[in-house]
């Protein structure tokens, strides 16, 4: 009996503690709501980042967001002419009167006969990356005012940055099906004196695993990949240029995966014999899912005798083109051979499935 009381005690506590909760959300929901108009459509403007290598140019977009009217506008940049130099800058304002920037004191403004609302992005600016520059990420910021038709002016902060990056860290994308393997290779695009570094791949488990890792960095003296942990390094004994494929990679897709495409990521960190680590711009695999029947072999939605020619004509070397949706090695055994036309003709005569 005492335990029973107790346990609707809890339960009244449960009860109210609920109710409270429940108010408590309703309030906030409804203190949104006040709050929401305003903030929801947060009105204001940002530099759309870039990357760019030393002496390479790289395109700034300033973009609006939310719902902006303007009918004059100045800008102001504000960036470091020792790290960039400032090629060309221009107003993207539609039905505007009058535009102009002046690229020595990297001023312009705009002026519109009325009030127009702003949409995406309304000045673009190009830069080269000077030889000297530092790596890393460079502010380019500035002062954006805009005037609407009654005189109100909204001034954002404008902040964004220039990756200026060392190299590029590329790992190549494919298509695969659902239960197979794919063999990828991380390629670092530019030369680099190297003596260490250190990986890290990360995926959707439930879609990809990794299968083999392997570093194919040359007199490394430590090298090895954790596939469970997707975390691996290399050590080399000295300083040594580095460039090209730095690691093979062989994922495999779930058995039961469904996805139009999935993205593999990592972050490569490589350093000089200093010490120093190098900016990288990363790009990651995307991974497209191939569906349909992997016998359906020119691809034309059934497997039928064709399939067969197609087969028979890529044995004999005649066919060198290769369905996008079908697959030769039709048993899996590494190889395309006559034992996958018999497959094939079975599965057509309806002995397998
Ligand atoms: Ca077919
Ligand atoms: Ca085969």
């Amino acid at each position: 009996m005492n335990g029973f009381l107790k346990k609707s005690e809890k339960r009244a506590f449960f009860v109210a503690r609920s109710a409270f909760l429940l108010l408590l959300t309703v309030q906030l929901l409804l203190l949104s709501f006040l709050v929401l108009p305003a903030n929801a459509q947060e009105r204001g403007a940002h530099f759309e980042g870039g990357a760019a290598g030393r002496g390479e140019t790289v395109t700034l977009f300033l973009t609006v967001d939310g719902a902006v009217n303007a009918r004059s506008g100045s800008l102001s940049l504000d960036y470091d002419p020792s790290a960039l130099c400032l090629l060309s800058a221009e107003w993207q304002i539609e039905g505007a009167l009058l535009e102009s920037f002046d690229l020595q004191k990297g001023l312009g403004a705009f002026v519109c006969s009325e009030e127009r609302p702003l949409e995406g992005s309304i000045f673009t600016v190009t830069f080269r990356v000077t030889e000297d520059c530092p790596s890393g990420a460079l502010p380019v910021g500035g002062i954006l005012k805009l005037k609407d038709g009654g005189g109100e002016t909204l001034s954002p902060d404008l902040a964004g940055s220039v990756l200026v990056y060392d190299g590029i860290a590329t790992l190549e994308g494919g298509s695969v099906r659902a239960g197979e393997q794919l063999s990828l290779a991380l390629v670092l695009g530019e030369e680099l004196p190297v003596k260490s570094g250190s990986l890290r791949v990360s995926c959707d488990p439930a879609l990809l695993k990794v299968e083999s890792a392997e570093f194919a960095v040359e007199n490394s003296v430590i090298a090895h990949f954790d596939k469970e942990k997707g975390l691996g390094a290399f050590v080399c004994s000295s300083e040594q240029m580095l460039k090209g494929t730095v690691l093979y990679l062989t994922v495999s897709v779930a058995e039961d995966a469904d996805f139009e495409s999935t993205d593999l990521l990592f972050e490569l960190e490589l350093k000089d014999g200093e010490g120093r680590v190098y900016t990288l711009l990363m790009k990651g695999a995307t991974l497209t899912l191939q569906k349909g029947d992997p016998m359906d072999l020119d691809g034309n939605g059934s497997v039928t005798i064709g399939d067969v020619t197609k087969l028979l004509n890529y044995i004999a070397g005649a066919d060198l083109i290769l369905s996008p949706y079908g697959q030769p090695d039709i048993n899996k055994d590494g190889k395309v051979t006559i034992s996958d036309v018999t497959v094939l003709l079975n599965r057509i005569a309806g002995v397998t499935a």
